[in-house]
Order: C-alpha cells, then structure tokens, then sequence
C-alpha cells in the first residue's frame, strides 16, 4: 500500500471521528468514545466492502448492515453522510426533536439505517434473520441472490444474553454469510470489562462454530485483510474482533492523549474531560467549521459511490437476464418480495370439533404451510407442543447449511427467536412466524416492542398459559 493511500485511509477514518465528536458535542449530549474508536473499520467496510447502490437504497440484494450497539449511532450517520445520505446540518441536529438523527437510530432503508436498535444485544441477533433470509431465498431463486450481512457489535451486545442464542444458531446453521465486527474497546458505560469479565471471548464464538479473527481495529490493513477472509469463508460465520481505543484521537486543553477512558462513552468530550477544540485539530479538523467532509475524502466516496452504484447494476442485468428465462419463477419472487398474502384461501382451514386453541392454531399453520411458501415457523423448541408441528411435517427445518425447509429449531431462546423473526421481516421476501407457549412470551418482550416500533408483520404464536 502507498503512503498516500495510508493517509487518504486514515483522513477517512479521523473525518468521520470528528463528525461523531462534532454532533454529540453540539447535542450536548451523546456518546463520542466508541464511534471514535469505530471509525476506521467503518470507512472500510462502507467505501471498499459494502454493496449497494447509493442511488438505490433499497435494492433488494445489498449488503446489508445491522448496527447493534444505538448509542454509537453518530457513527452510522456521519458513514452515510458521506454517500450524501444525511447532510451536514441534519448531522448538526443530532438528537434534537423531529430530526432525522435521533440519539439511536431508527429504521430508515433510504438512509442506509437498517433497523432500529437502542436495546443492546439485538440488533446482531437481526442480522442474523436477514443471513437466514437471504438464505433461504438464494435456495429458491439461485446464488444471483446471494450477498453478505454485516453487523457491528459491542461489549455490551456481547454481554447481552441474547448473543448466546445467536452465536450458537450462525455457527450450527454454518452462515457463511454473516460477518460480525466487534468494536472490543474494554470499556463500557460505567466501567472497564475487566470489571464484569474474564471471557475469553474469541473461545467462545471459536466453540459455537465461528471463525474468529482478531486485529488492531485501528489499522485499516488488517481491517480489509479481515473482510476479506471472512468474504472467502464457506462455511463459517465470521467474527472480527477488532481491538479498538475508546475515544481515539480525544486530548485535553494541554495536549495530551485522553484516550480508554470510560468517561468518553456517554458525554461530550468537553464534559468528559478531554478537549473538543484540541481533538478536532489533533485530527486534523477546522475548529471553527467541524461538520466538514474534507476535499479528499469527499473525492474517495464520490468514487466509490460511483463504483457501488456500476457494480449493483451489472447485478441487475444479471437479475433481468435470469428473470427473462425463469419468468414463473421470476413472479413467484416478486411475490415473496411484495410479502403480499391475499391469495390465502381461509376456507380451507378446517378443524375438529372441541379441539384446543393450540390445534386449532396448528390448523391454521398447516394451511399456511400449502399456501404462504415464503413463510418461516420458528418455535423454541416446542414444535410437538406449540402445535407448529403441523407447519413442520409439511417441510423441513434448516440444518447446517441447509435452507430448503421452512422451519427453524430455535432451541429453548424465545428473545433470540423472536430476534431473529424481526430481522426476517427486515430483510424482506419472507413472512416469519414464531411460537412459544402463551406463559413464555414474557422472554420475548424486548423484541416484540422493537418489532412493534419498526411496524414489522411478525407473526406470533403463543399458546397456553
Ligand atoms: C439492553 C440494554 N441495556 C442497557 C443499555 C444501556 N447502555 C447503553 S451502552 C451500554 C454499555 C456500553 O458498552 P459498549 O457496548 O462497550 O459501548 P462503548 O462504551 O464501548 O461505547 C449500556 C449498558 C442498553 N442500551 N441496552
Ligand atoms: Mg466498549
């Protein structure tokens, strides 16, 4: 690599560190330290690794990215701004009421926000259902469908307990398509790890069936060396662990680095003790105007901006060519895309006389089994009790690397299952349904409110009490 391309890398990375700075300083209130550290891995994956097509947005085969940790969202909105997708003064209102950057960020495709997170933990659980999603539609319309899901985690994502159900569904279904980042800084809200944990975490995902790779997540050459290994993986999800420094590039009114300290996670610099002027131009910003995308780095996403865009569209020739000659199968995507279900015939739902609710549910799915072929049942290990067997005896369920059933064994984790229904319906193409008895519900809460904020069609079973 050049030493110009370096420091065009490292201009990238320090523009987006002073935009996050810059906004939660103005808000005065927000969370600087982890998008500062963030920064580098961002750049690269949007403006070299990330397709989709930046006049598009909504295409239905991008790459998709699930931020999980909300508070770090100044660092999603000044990535995108750099495609044009929020301007400088909307970046400047970050957190102020009615703007389009709320302290976490909600969903908004034609922004590039791919869901809405706040509560930490789910937003990767998400990704997750899109990586089945695409899976799944990739086993019926063909590999032209295929593309990656990526997602950004943090300490607190990792310590959710959601992660469990999630690390271990990707390593056993062998998501090759899922591609984890985790921004490992140490510290948290209100103390270092070190405090709550001695997880050698990088074991941990190792064992549920991950390959797992660890870099300096400040050095961009390991960063694309990463993304791309875990582009060339087969048949493991990927987890990059980056090893990041809160609050990178933060000095004091004198100077001197005000770098790993948990007081840069939930205010601004100046309130935290570091120096917001100082940071700026220890970053090679404009005090004076710092809501500025400098020259050259205006340049590098104009191109690859550019390049996204040629890139999407030689995949929709492929996508028209392939439609011309499988025209059936073409309207039968169509379809699952438009999550249109008016040609469901009720009347063909049939039940025995004072059969329990739970049957009688089953009824129902057995139906929807003939009928709704774009429908996903999860349960969490209850299928022989929630009735959903009835769906399941009409397909299979997924195993390792296999989606050509409809069915997904969830195991006993009803937040993760529920999870992953959202992220199903986000990524669209496909109806998710999930089921757990009535008295269960409860673990699945936290997810249904984030379904229920999104407006997503997710479709819940719950039996008895
Ligand atoms: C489910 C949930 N519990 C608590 C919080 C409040 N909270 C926001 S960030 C955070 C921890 C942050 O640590 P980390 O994820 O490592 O972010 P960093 O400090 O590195 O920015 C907590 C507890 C939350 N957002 N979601
Ligand atoms: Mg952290």
């Amino acid at each position: 690599m050049t030493t110009l391309h370096k420091n065009i890398d490292l201009k990238a990375a320090d523009n987006i560190r002073i935009l996050s700075a810059a906004m939660v300083e103005k808000a005065n209130s927000g969370h600087p330290g982890g998008a500062m550290g963030g920064a580098d891995f961002m750049h690269i994956l949007f403006s070299e690794f990330l397709r989709f097509d930046p006049t598009d947005m909504k295409w239905a085969f991008r790459d998709r990215f699930f931020l999980d940790p909300g508070h770090m969202s100044p660092l999603l909105y000044s990535t995108l701004s750099m495609f044009g997708k929020y301007s400088m003064e909307e970046l400047s209102k970050f957190r102020q009421w009615g703007s389009p950057t709320p302290g976490h960020p909600e969903l908004d495709v034609t922004r590039g926000v791919e869901n809405t997170s706040g509560p930490l933990g789910q937003g990767h659980v998400m990704a997750l259902g899109a990586a089945i999603a695409e899976r799944f539609l990739a086993n019926r319309f063909g590999e032209w469908t295929a593309h990656k899901t990526y997602t950004y985690i943090s300490d607190g994502g990792v310590q959710e307990e959601i992660s469990q159900g999630a690390g271990r569904l990707a390593g056993y279904l062998g998501l090759n398509n899922l591609i984890m980042f985790y921004d490992s800084n140490d510290i948290q809200l209100s103390t270092e790890t070190k405090a709550v944990t001695v997880e050698d975490t990088a074991m941990k995902y190792t064992a549920w069936g991950w390959k797992v790779i660890t870099v300096d997540g400040q050095d961009v050459a390991q960063i694309r060396e990463a993304l791309t290994a875990a582009n060339a993986e087969l048949e493991k999800p990927t987890l990059i662990i980056g090893k990041t420094i809160m609050g990178k590039g933060a000095v004091t009114a004198d100077g001197k680095s005000f770098e790993c300290m948990v007081s840069t996670h939930g205010q601004p610099l100046g309130k935290a003790g570091a120096s917001f002027p100082e940071t700026v131009k220890n970053l090679g910003g404009d005090v004076e105007n710092s809501f500025t995308i400098f020259t050259e780095v205006e340049e590098l996403y104009a191109k690859a901006a550019k390049h996204k865009t040629a890139e999407v569209e030689k995949h929709k020739k492929a996508q028209a060519y392939w439609s011309k000659q499988h025209p059936d199968l073409a309207a039968t995507l169509e379809a699952f895309l438009s999550g249109d279900t008016n040609h469901v015939d009720f009347s063909a739902i049939e039940h025995k006389k004072n059969c329990s609710s739970r049957v009688a549910s089953g009824d129902v799915l057995a139906v929807f089994a003939k009928q709704i072929p774009n429908m996903i049942v999860i349960s969490a290990d209850l299928a022989n009790s929630d009735m959903t067997e009835y769906f399941l005896k009409k397909t299979t369920p997924f195993t390792h690397k296999d989606f050509s059933g409809s069915f997904l064994h969830a195991g006993v984790s009803e937040l993760t299952m529920a999870a992953i229904a959202n992220g199903l319906a986000l990524h669209g193409g496909i109806i998710p349904v999930c089921a757990t008895f009535f008295v269960f519900s409860d673990y699945m809460k936290p997810a249904v409110r984030i379904a229920a904020l999104m407006e997503l069609p997710v479709k819940y079973v719950w039996t008895h009490d």
